[in-house]
């Protein structure tokens, strides 16, 4: 059947699935690690490209290919590239668009190692980077200068929430004669295709939503030009840091749910969020489904639904923050998000501490603010649970 002609619920549980004439209902772990050849001219040719086929796991592998298949199909892409992590997906679009001497400009708020990576290590190797606050367009048409290479959008962003309008970056990386990239990693295909937006690269730390069960950590490229997929598929075979067959497998079986998953976790988010903002002892909650978010308004346009992730601060600050986290009980005090379970955590301390005080407040976050990741419990148990912790601050 023609994908392009089924809604995103049976893309999601039909995607890269090319039975194998087993009658295999799911795809297969291809557990090599290499492939064997018909003949010496059958590996010269698949060597030399002039034939398609497997020859080796790191460069490609018929459980990973299913994989990238499908969340390319998902995101409007032409393919994709599986990647170890999502921290080897970021640095592979890095490594593959920004020569010696070229200039990124990346949003603030991005998740701290997306911006370690270039200021610690690229930065090395003569990399420039500019990062600003994406959600004004103005800031990024001002940062891009004449060698900008990659416009760098993480929307919404990791932890702030902040919603970078994805159309009007594109235009400006075109006019410029850059690419833009978008960490779709906290939407998920499922409520947002940058593609069609106008993004030319999509990425992903599958990690999250895409798998969705805290037992896999993964990343995903998509792109809309092929020769781009090439350049990034070179470097990251030459990186190494390729996605295993288990790993996929594990990713497959976790996307077809995505879409239940993210439906059930932000219906859960929408009460927790209108629930802490009504609450003496919250600050201020940053929901982007709430009408009180800045970017509410961009957010409906751009995405199909608001997501799970939730940031907010207690009136007490850190200090009451700390207690909050310390007395939860159905709500898991851990990194990462995107899952089934509901997780917590402090971004200034924890996923963020690589950053500077200053640099966290430029990204507009302070060290009170706690991040909350929704999973799909139900939303009175997970409310009973911040109750009764906020009852401790
Ligand atoms: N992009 C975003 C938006 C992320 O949130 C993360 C990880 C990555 C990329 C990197 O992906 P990974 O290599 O971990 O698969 N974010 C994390 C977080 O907020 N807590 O733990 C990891």
């Amino acid at each position: 059947m023609k994908s392009a002609t089924l809604g995103m619920n049976s893309k999601l549980v039909h995607g890269g699935h090319h039975p194998d004439g087993s009658g295999a209902v799911n795809v297969p772990i291809y557990q090599t690690s290499t492939f064997a050849f018909e003949s010496a001219a059958h590996g010269a040719a698949l060597f030399a490209g002039e034939e398609k086929g497997y020859i080796y796991t790191r460069m490609g592998n018929p459980t990973i290919h299913a994989l990238e298949e499908s969340v390319a199909d998902l995101e409007g892409g032409v393919g994709a590239i599986a990647t170890a992590s999502g921290m080897g997906a970021v640095s592979t679009v890095y490594m593959a668009l920004l020569d010696q001497g070229a200039h990124m400009v990346g949003t603030a708020s991005v998740y701290g190692p997306s911006r370690g990576f270039v200021e610690k290590h690229l930065s090395r190797f003569g990399v420039e980077s500019t990062f600003v606050d994406t959600t004004c367009l103005d800031n990024i048409r001002e940062a891009v200068r004449p060698n900008t290479k990659l416009i760098y959008v993480e929307s919404p962003s990791n932890p702030a929430m902040q919603v970078t309008d994805i159309a009007g970056a594109a235009q400006i990386a075109h006019e410029n004669g850059c690419m833009l990239a978008v960490d779709n990693t906290f939407a998920s295909p499922y409520l947002q295709r940058p593609l069609a937006l106008g993004a030319d690269i999509v990425l992903h730390s599958v990690t999250k939503f895409i798998n969705g069960h805290a037992d896999v950590v993964g990343g995903i490229v998509v792109v809309k030009d092929e020769e781009v997929l090439a350049r990034l598929h070179n470097v990251m075979i030459h990186l190494g840091g390729n996605m295993d067959p288990h790993q996929a497998f594990l990713v497959i079986r976790g996307l077809k749910t995505l879409g239940v998953r993210v439906e059930r976790a932000q219906e859960g988010a929408g009460k927790i969020a209108r629930w802490l903002e009504a609450h003496p002892k919250v600050e201020s909650v940053r929901y982007i489904g709430l009408p009180s978010h800045p970017q509410h308004e961009l957010a409906k346009r751009q995405m199909s639904g608001f997501g799970a992730m939730i940031a907010f601060e207690l009136k007490g600050g850190l200090d009451a923050g700390r207690t909050l986290m310390d007395n939860v009980r159905l709500a898991t005090l851990a990194v990462s998000l995107g899952g089934v379970e509901t997780l917590i955590e402090h971004p200034a301390s924890m996923t963020h501490a690589s950053m500077s005080r200053e640099a966290r407040e430029a990204a507009g976050f302070s060290d009170g603010l706690v991040r909350y990741s929704v999973g799909i419990e139900d939303a009175a148990d997970l409310i009973a649970d911040l109750e009764q912790a906020l009852a401790k601050v």
